[in-house]
């Protein structure tokens, strides 16, 4: 028998850290300072005071990390990406630098379709290849959970294609990849002609093909004025439904289609950027327990001017998430981090929010929240360890990361680990074993 396993319910505790357990009660942030977390396998098995965890570990074999000084909060969730693509479209950001407008580019058939192209055309290993290194950045960040959606595919190959790479993804990082088939993102070239028949197709057999493949989590839809209309969209969220499949939704990001009722109305995990949204959505979105996802990189890209009503999403108590949006077109985002500063600077949620948005809201956005997103003993052991003097520092500066590691089910990984170059310093211990 294991020697450890004969002394103790214990693979690694951490102590003397303060975390940031994002559990809702009295304390900003769940608080508890010059604590200890123990994990046991793939989950939190105890969470205490230091002087305790002490005690309780004496001259028992546990790996005990020497966490003073550092923060622990759980791990971070970028619940709304696009990550897996090809190409980029730092042209179009020239062209947007003098003039033209994101819409006019896509209505001249540039923008997502000009990503179409590109990966339609790269194999999946110049796919996996590329979004690694995206992913990777994230994963610095202390990201442990991430959402990718397909989209850019527009046939059934491609489509899976994206899939499979992100579903790979998660295999070779230390990271928990959730899939959306964005069956609706735009209408192919191919098919700009009769829109019904690609509605009809992206609703029927290749639904059908993905699920069935189980190649994604949830479905998710561009619904707005330069993207589907609420009918096609409603054609497409029954067909998920049908399939008992989970739907997030783009909703609100131009104009207000009426897309965030449609998403109440199909009990939506999640709507998605609600720059446009009116007071009776928003409570409808309330009743339906659907969390507003907040994309405040693509509102700086698109240099709007029209925030998410937050004061009123606030007052109906719709959860706010926050995420990325990592795409090439309207947010080349690699930073989590950059996203709390920006919803806190841009959007006005409070540092707390913020960190609420990517921890605790987003797993629920996600409906992972009884699994993760909150340090509670018997959720997931992923954790981010981080050297700050108080968790409102991961809102309050931007362009640096404090990340001093993750641990992700259970297994520790280092920042060093993390980097795409795979190699730079690491900067003083993390937690190092304590003989
Ligand atoms: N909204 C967005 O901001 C992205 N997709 C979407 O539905 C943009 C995608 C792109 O421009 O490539
Ligand atoms: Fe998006």
């Amino acid at each position: 028998m294991n020697r450890r396993a004969q002394h103790t319910d214990w693979d690694h505790v951490w102590i003397g850290a303060d975390l940031a357990t994002m559990r809702a009660g009295a304390e900003p942030y769940g608080v508890m300072r010059d604590a200890a977390l123990a994990v046991k396998g793939e989950r939190i098995a105890w969470i205490g005071t230091a002087i305790e965890a002490r005690g309780r570990v004496g001259q028992r074999s546990i790996p005990v990390h020497d966490a003073t000084g550092l923060w622990i909060t759980p791990g971070l969730i970028d619940c709304h990406t696009h990550l897996v693509y090809g190409g980029n479209r730092a042209a179009e950001f020239e062209q947007r630098l003098l003039g033209v407008s994101y819409e006019q580019i896509a209505r001249a058939g540039g923008g997502i379709q000009s990503t179409v192209e590109a990966t339609r055309t790269a194999g999946h290993d110049a796919l996996l290849a590329a979004a690694l290194l995206r992913a990777r950045r994230l994963s610095a960040e202390g990201v442990t959970t991430l959402e990718i959606k397909s989209g850019y595919g527009l046939d059934l190959n491609t489509e899976a294609r994206m899939l499979t790479v992100a579903r790979e993804l998660g295999t070779r990082l230390p990271i928990t990849v959730r899939t959306s088939f964005l069956g609706l993102h735009a209408v192919p070239r191919e098919l700009a002609a009769d829109r019904q028949a690609f509605v009809d197709r992206v609703s029927g057999p290749w639904l059908e093909a993905i699920a069935s493949a189980r190649l994604a989590d949830a479905v998710d839809a561009f619904c707005d004025s330069i993207a589907f209309k609420l009918q096609e969209t409603e054609q497409y969220l029954r067909a998920a439904q049908a399939l008992r499949l989970p739907i997030h939704l783009h909703a609100g990001q131009f104009s207000d289609i009426g897309a965030a009722r449609l998403a109440a109305q199909f009990g939506a995990l999640s709507a998605d950027h609600l720059e446009y949204v009116d007071e009776a959505a928003i409570q409808a979105l309330a009743q339906a327990g659907t969390v507003a996802v907040l994309l405040p990189g693509a509102y700086y890209t698109l240099r709007q001017t029209h925030p998410p009503p937050v004061s009123l999403l606030r007052q109906a108590g719709v959860p706010m998430a926050v995420s990325t949006d990592n795409n090439p077109g309207t947010s080349p985002c690699g930073s989590i981090l950059l996203m709390l500063n920006m919803a806190c600077t841009l959007f006005g949620l409070t540092a707390e929010e913020a960190l609420a948005g990517v921890t605790s809201v987003a797993a629920q956005a996600l409906g992972l929240a009884s699994d993760r997103g909150t340090l509670e003993v018997g959720k997931r052991a992923d954790l981010a360890l981080w050297r700050i003097g108080q968790p409102a520092e991961l809102s309050y500066s931007f362009g640096s990361n404090p990340c001093a590691g993750i641990v992700q089910a259970g297994t520790v990984h280092r920042w060093s680990e993390l980097e795409p170059q795979g190699g730079r310093e690491q900067v003083g211990p993390i937690g190092e074993e304590v003989p």
